[in-house]
C-alpha cells in the first residue's frame, strides 16, 4: 500500500506553479488509489513562520490554502486534509531528528541559501532548520509516496538519510521508503515577469503569477504581459527562449488531462504537438491560446473556490476531523521512536 504525504506554506492563494508542479498531482493519486493506499495532504503553517508572516493575513492564508486544496479536487473522504500545527507530532519528531541532523548538511540546501545568500548570525534557526520539520513530518506517516516540485529534491534525499538506520534507526522497523524520491521530472513553472526566476507566491509582482483564483480577464492580462522575446516564431527552446518556453509548458499542462507528471510535460512532446498548430502564430494569437487554455482549467477552480468560501464552517470542520485522523497516525509513529531512543513513557 501506498502512504502519500505533501504539504502546501499558506502564504497565498496557490498559483499555477504549485497547481502544474505539485497539487494536480496530489489530485492524480487520488484519483488512482488502491483501497489500501492512505493520502495526507497538509497546509504547513510551520513552515511558513520561518519568515515573518502578519498573524492576521496568516490565519486568512491558512483557511485560503485548505479551501483551494478542497477546490481543485481533494476530497476529504478519500484524503485526510489537516493543518500541520494542530497535530503536535510534527514538531516533537522535528526535534529529534534534529538531534541527529548534520549541520554541514543544512548548510549545503540551494532552497535555504536562495532565501538567505549571506547567512549572518542574524539568521534565525527556523528558516536554517526547516528541512528537518519537512523530513518529520513525512516520516511521521511513514510515507511512501512525496509529491512535490523539483525544487524539493534535495529536502527528501535529507529525509531518506535521516530515516536510514544507520543515522536514526527513525522510524523503527520502517523500510518502504523508495530509494529515490518519487518527484515527478516536472519542469519548474516560471516566474511570468522574470523567467530567471520560478513562479513564486511572495514575489512582489502581482503580475509574475496566475493565481487559482484569478478571472479569465486577470489572465489575459498576465500573459499579455508576460515577458518573451522579440526573435521570430514561436519555439521550444528554455535555455535562449526561457519566457515563450515557459508559456509553451503552461499551454502543454493546461491542455493535458490531468495525469501523471511522468508523461505530462515531456518537453520533446510538448514541442512537437505543440508545433504544428503553433507555427506562423503571432505573438499575440499565442498569448491568447496559452490564456484560453488556463482560463478553461482553472475557471472551474475558482468557482468551487468561490463556493467554499461562503462555507467557512465547512472547511473548519474538514481540518478538526483530520487532524484527529492524522493524529492518530503520526502518535504511534513517535511512540515508537520515543521508545526505540530511551524516551518512551516509564
Ligand atoms: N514555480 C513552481 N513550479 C513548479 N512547482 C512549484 N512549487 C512551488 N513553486 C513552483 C511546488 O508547489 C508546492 C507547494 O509549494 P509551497 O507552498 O511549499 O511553497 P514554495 O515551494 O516555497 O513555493 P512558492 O509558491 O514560491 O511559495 P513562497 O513564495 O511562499 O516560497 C511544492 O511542492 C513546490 O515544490
Amino acid at each position: 500500500p501506498r502512504t502519500v504525504f505533501s504539504g502546501i506554506q499558506p502564504t497565498g492563494i496557490p498559483h499555477l506553479g504549485n497547481y502544474l508542479g505539485a497539487l494536480s498531482n496530489w489530485v492524480h493519486l487520488q484519483e488512482t488509489a488502491r483501497s489500501e493506499d492512505t493520502f495526507i495532504y497538509s497546509v504547513v503553517g510551520l513552515h511558513a513562520i520561518t519568515v515573518s508572516q502578519d498573524p492576521t493575513k496568516l490565519r486568512r492564508d491558512r483557511l485560503d490554502a485548505l479551501t483551494s486544496l478542497l477546490a481543485i479536487g481533494i476530497d476529504p473522504k478519500r484524503s485526510i486534509l489537516f493543518f500541520q500545527e494542530d497535530v503536535q507530532e510534527h514538531t516533537e519528531l522535528a526535534w529529534i531528528l534534529g538531534c541527529l541532523a548534520p549541520i554541514g548538511r543544512l548548510n549545503r540546501m540551494t532552497a535555504y541559501k536562495a532565501t538567505s545568500p549571506e547567512a549572518s548570525s542574524d539568521e534565525r534557526l527556523g528558516l536554517f532548520a526547516y528541512p528537518v520539520l519537512q523530513a518529520a513530518d513525512i516520516l511521521a506517516y511513514k510515507a511512501t509516496h512525496v509529491p512535490v516540485g523539483e525544487d524539493q529534491r534535495q529536502h527528501l534525499e535529507l529525509t531518506r538519510d535521516l530515516a536510514t538506520p544507520s543515522i536514526s534507526n527513525v522510524p523503527p522497523k520502517y523500510s518502504p521508503f523508495p530509494k529515490t524520491p518519487q518527484v515527478p521530472p516536472t519542469k519548474r513553472i516560471l516566474s511570468l515577469r522574470d523567467p530567471s526566476q520560478k513562479m513564486s507566491k511572495s514575489s512582489p509582482h502581482v503580475n509574475s503569477r496566475i493565481l487559482l483564483t484569478d478571472t479569465s480577464s486577470d489572465i489575459m492580462l498576465k500573459i499579455r504581459k508576460a515577458i518573451t522575446d522579440s526573435n521570430f516564431g514561436i519555439t521550444y527552446d528554455p535555455i535562449n527562449r526561457p519566457g515563450i518556453s515557459n508559456l509553451l509548458r503552461i499551454l502543454h499542462a493546461c491542455r493535458a488531462p490531468m495525469r501523471s507528471h511522468d508523461t505530462a510535460l515531456e518537453e520533446s512532446e510538448a514541442s512537437t504537438r505543440l508545433d504544428d498548430e503553433l507555427h506562423g502564430a503571432t505573438m499575440a494569437s499565442f498569448k491568447e491560446a496559452v490564456a484560453d487554455a488556463v482560463s478553461a482549467r482553472i475557471g472551474p477552480i475558482r468557482e468551487e473556490f468561490a463556493r467554499l468560501r461562503a462555507d467557512e464552517g465547512y472547511v473548519r470542520q474538514v481540518a478538526r476531523e483530520g487532524a484527529n485522523k492524522a493524529k492518530d497516525i503520526a502518535s504511534r509513529t513517535v511512540r515508537e521512536v520515543k521508545e526505540r531512543i530511551g524516551l518512551g513513557q516509564l
